[in-house]
């Protein structure tokens, strides 16, 4: 029984792992194992001897359930440890820093206009990129032979052979979204379409697709005068200080009385000041929505008018941040979106003054 005893207890020390271990539990107290053999040899035995045998191996079976135990809890001690080894953490370490993106200018002017307007009463309305040419050319009183509908200024979405549907184009401006809300809301109303317009165009000022904000509102007695000061109200807000307005005549099909408007500006040094000097830069295109256009909207001219107008959001980005080149907007350049790019903390609010 010593001889058990001892054997057992090496085996045991010297056992590397949890299956290990187990095996020697089956071999030593299982019920087919050595121990358990043995208690069975007890019936054979006499009485005095199985009484002297009995709780010796009772014992023995104890000290070795006892000796699997503690050796048990020995290797799990030892892995646990092992793995605080391993998995040691400083928690104490800087964290990574952490590259931010930053808000496209676009963007940040795109807010900065639907602010101010919307603080005037102006609601947002949005709508398709992909137009049919009634919205986009007929209910803006733009006849079939318009220069602008020729080919090489739109853009035409492709039409497969047969196809007979009227054509449908890339917008050439937001206006359509205006007509659109006109038939959805009636009048009156007072809205802003900032959105991507597309024109047939590249070169040092023009992109294919750009920014614009049109904006129109129709009531009993708008009129020209509402239009000024709206427009003088916006480019003051717009740039941080007083901006003199100046209209000049003009002609769109889908306005009349029709005006393009410069703001007061300065050139020094091959740079532009607005809001000082004695020159003008032409910034803007507006006038009294023309009858033919509040009837494809389903508005009674005789009843209502309104003015509209409609500004680049590109130009006036780079006329307010100073960036020169326009083409640099959609180069997706990461060193210049980070030089004119702004934090996401700094989206306008009326209370934060708008400007940095
Ligand atoms: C401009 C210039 C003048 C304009 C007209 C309309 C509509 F749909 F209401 F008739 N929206 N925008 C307009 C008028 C746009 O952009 C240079």
């Amino acid at each position: 029984m010593d001889d058990l005893r001892d054997k057992y207890i090496d085996l045991i020390g010297k056992a590397a792992d949890e299956s290990a271990l187990e095996d020697l539990r089956v071999q030593a107290v299982g019920k087919k194992g050595e121990i358990s053999l043995q208690m069975r040899e007890l019936g054979k035995m006499s009485p005095e001897e199985r009484q002297l045998m009995g709780p010796k191996l009772n014992a023995l079976k104890d000290e070795i359930n006892a000796a699997l135990g503690a050796k048990k809890a020995a290797l799990a001690d030892a892995a646990l440890n092992e793995r605080l080894q391993a998995e040691w953490l400083d928690v104490t370490l800087p964290g990574r820093g952490r590259r931010m993106g930053s808000i496209h200018p676009v963007s940040q002017v795109w807010e900065e206009c639907t602010a101010i307007f919307a603080d005037m009463g102006f609601a947002v309305a949005e709508g398709p990129q992909v137009e049919t040419d009634w919205y986009n050319f007929d209910a803006l009183n733009i006849p079939g032979h318009h220069p602008a509908r020729a080919e090489m200024d739109t853009f035409y979405m492709h039409r497969a052979e047969g196809d007979e549907r009227p054509p449908h184009v890339l917008r050439t401006h937001t206006s359509p979204v205006q007509i659109r809300s006109m038939e959805a809301g009636g009048a009156p109303t007072r809205i802003i379409c900032p959105g991507r317009v597309y024109r047939a165009d590249y070169d040092q000022t023009h992109t294919p697709m750009f920014h614009q904000v049109e904006g129109l509102a129709i009531d009993k007695d708008i009129s020209m005068a509402n239009l000024k000061w709206v427009l003088e109200e916006f480019f003051s807000a717009y740039f941080g200080r007083s901006v003199k307005t100046r209209f000049r005549a003009s002609h769109f099909p889908f306005t009349e009385p029709s005006a393009e408007v410069d703001i007061q500006c300065q050139w020094k040094d091959g740079s532009v000041t607005v809001g000082e000097g004695d020159d003008w830069l032409e910034v803007l295109g507006s006038g009294m929505v023309h009858p033919k256009v509040l009837q494809a909207g389903g508005i009674d001219p005789n009843e209502w008018q309104g003015f509209a107008f409609g500004m680049g959001i590109d130009r006036i980005a780079m006329l307010k941040y100073g960036i020169p080149d326009l083409r640099a907007f959609f180069d997706s350049d990461l060193r210049w979106l980070r030089h004119y790019g702004f934090a996401s903390l700094d989206m306008p609010t009326l209370h934060g003054g708008l400007s940095r």
